[in-house]
């Protein structure tokens, strides 16, 4: 017998050691025995995804606190109280062994110090709570996509969450070699009051890349304890890193062009920039929201969704701007709204919902009436700007057929947008892969909003969306990029997309649903089905193709006018963007590849050149068509 089975058989029942026991592997065995040592909880409970053990699961949360029932019987809410509503990115650490580092760019402490401390924070943090052991499969069960995930929680909002989240994974664990390699998350929300984290001013997550491992602390908030997101995200970069493919904070999706052909997309936007609503948008179909992996197989870019459900941000979905999400939350489809308002009738509401929403109810501050104020004197808002749903994507009328495909999809483009006020047109595409790579995935910026912890609509550098998540140095995530299309036979198009351009008197230049139709040009262009203009930046529509793009799918007259201003090539502003994103590299990255300086400099050669011939503020129509 070995050691950790004299602790599995102490603190297990009977029931929940069999359990444990059909799955074979040594070190789940060991994590599980070390993590009862560490955190040493009153109960552990094996979940082996039966019906009956996922409903309790949803009814212990229920029992606890952690959710309320709401009017719709499949419909839950749960709150992170006033200090644990987004992404701690400062708290956020990779324990990096001696003589390693990541970079200048991400957060890192050395190793064994750092585990030291995720040890004084977890010690004894399950005393006297019951902790549930979960089994999990990344990507599709059984395919080159699949990576096995155990998470340990004390939450039972966390574990119920990811049941909505991730592919159930007993089985597969059962199935699974000895040597495989797996993904081990342990989250404890630490001390409670009323359900809510309170020790939040040491929460904190600790990435320990060496062994598999992320640990996350006095946290609840889905984004920093659902191990299976963000913190899988950050260990499978280094992976796709190990083994040649690219793991991204992509949605991946499929448009329907002419002749019901299908192209799938992946896309890259930071957080709370359009993502979701773009994988929904109506008349296509959803394949992921947030991850994607992607691999060379057979000489093909081919992706598959890392998870199967949508933890979306909730505020401003409305009946008009988002129908299908809408038509899903008021469905019976089982969901978890999380820091939204509750009336006392339990329906709930959010920000820019289109509703009249009622004057009291409960909040994440508890009894909410209008007018309440925090502790600062500023008003408490209905519901937070960062309020989420949670729900699969298996009930969705627009879920697309390949969610479950082992095999993945082809990937025909390959999109990047950020907040941008005003640089970006609409739409473009990049010249080659090589350009894609480096003037739009790795020259992303966007406005901070609120997704993560602090002030919101600050421009930053936010390369391929990702930079939250890279665990990589930067240069070598640019490299790994470059080099992924060289194995192809026919790389994926690369375009990049600004759906927040405004004018002068900061209104924006294009309506939500105007998403749809940049996605249409993109499918033409992918099957070279339109001609373009070549601007210094990339290839930009045809004025024409668009009238006909809104007509057909939007019903709507797009004016040449509209065409001008949004398709307008602001050279003063791309110029300053091109030397905000040089500095960057320069003072920052210090594996950056010679290529990203460059094609930085062929792309200011061109817009210098083109300001000289045309002016600061170049029409569209000047461009040659191609
Ligand atoms: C998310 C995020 O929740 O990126 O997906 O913050
Ligand atoms: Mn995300």
């Amino acid at each position: 017998m070995n050691e950790y089975m004299s602790v599995l058989e102490a603190h297990l029942t009977d029931a929940n050691l069999r359990k444990l026991l059909t799955i074979p592997n040594k070190s789940v065995h060991k994590f599980i025995a070390d993590t009862i040592e560490l955190c040493d909880p009153m109960k552990v409970f094996i979940c082996d995804d039966s019906r009956m053990d996922v409903e309790y699961i949803r009814k212990t949360a229920i029992a606890r606190g952690e959710e309320t029932p709401l009017a719709i019987p499949t419909h839950t809410v749960h709150f992170d109280g006033l200090h644990d509503q987004a992404r701690d990115k400062e708290q956020t650490t990779y324990l990096v062994p001696e003589g390693e580092t990541l970079g200048d760019q991400l957060n890192q402490m050395d190793r064994k110090k750092g585990l030291e401390k995720v040890q004084e924070r977890l010690k004894g943090s399950m005393e006297n709570k019951k902790m549930v052991v979960r089994f999990f499969c990344l990507g599709p069960r059984d395919s080159v996509f699949s990576i096995p995930v155990i998470q340990i929680t004390d939450s039972f909002y966390v574990a119920h969450s990811e049941d909505l989240l991730y592919r159930r994974g007993y089985d597969y664990f059962r199935r699974l070699p000895e040597d495989a390699e797996i993904f081990q998350m342990l989250h404890s929300s630490g001390k409670l009051m009323h359900s809510v984290s309170i020790d939040w001013q040491n929460r904190g997550v600790a990435i320990d890349y060496k062994e598999n491992t992320v640990y996350s602390f006095n946290t609840q908030y889905a984004g920093n304890s659902i191990g299976l997101k963000k913190l899988s995200l950050r260990l499978a970069i280094r992976k796709a890193d190990r083994e040649g493919w690219l793991a991204e904070h992509m949605f991946l999706m499929s448009v329907q062009g002419p002749n019901e052909r299908k192209t799938y997309m992946t896309g890259a936007f930071p957080s709370g920039c359009g993502k979701t609503s773009t994988s929904m948008i109506p008349g296509c179909t959803i394949v992921g929201d947030d991850l994607a992996y992607i691999k060379n197989i057979e000489g093909v870019a081919t992706a598959a969704n890392a998870e199967r459900g949508i933890f979306g941000i909730i505020r401003s979905v409305s009946s008009k701007g988002d129908p299908v999400i809408w038509a899903v939350l008021n469905s019976h489809e089982p969901a978890i709204f999380s820091n939204v308002l509750v009336s006392y009738d339990g329906i709930p509401y959010w920000l820019e919902d289109g509703r009249d929403a009622p004057n009291r109810g409960i909040n994440f501050s508890g009894d909410w009436f209008e007018g309440k104020k925090d502790a600062n004197g500023e008003d408490i808002p209905l519901a937070h700007k960062n309020a989420r749903y949670t729900i699969g994507l298996e009930g969705l009328p627009n879920v697309d057929k390949t969610l479950e495909d082992p095999n993945g999809v082809e990937v025909g483009a390959v999109i990047y947008g950020g907040r941008d006020a005003d640089t970006w047109v609409p739409v473009q595409q990049s010249f080659d892969w090589a350009h894609g790579v480096i003037t739009m995935g790795a020259s992303l910026e966007s406005e901070s909003t609120a997704a993560t912890l602090g002030p919101s609509g600050i421009r930053k550098f936010q390369a391929f969306s990702n930079m939250d998540f890279i665990s990589i140095p930067l240069g070598k995530y640019i490299q790994n990029h470059l080099d992924f299309a060289s194995s192809l036979t026919e790389a994926p198009k690369i375009f990049s997309v600004n759906y927040f351009q405004r004018d002068e008197n900061g209104q924006f230049l294009t309506d939500k649903a105007d998403k749809r139709v940049w996605l249409q040009w993109m499918d033409l262009r992918v099957h070279g089905d339109a001609k373009a203009r070549k601007t210094p930046t990339g290839f930009i529509p045809l004025f024409e193709d668009l009238q006909n793009l809104f007509r057909e799918h939007l019903e709507k007259e797009y004016s040449q006018d509209q065409y001008e201003e949004q398709f307008m090539i602001r050279v003063p502003e791309l110029l300053a963007k091109l030397d905000r994103i040089e500095k960057e590299y320069r003072d920052y990255v210090s594996d950056a590849p010679d290529i990203l300086y460059n094609l930085i400099d062929d792309q200011r050669s061109r817009l210098i050149q083109a300001q000289t011939e045309y002016g600061d503020c170049i029409k569209p129509s000047v461009f040659s068509i191609e």
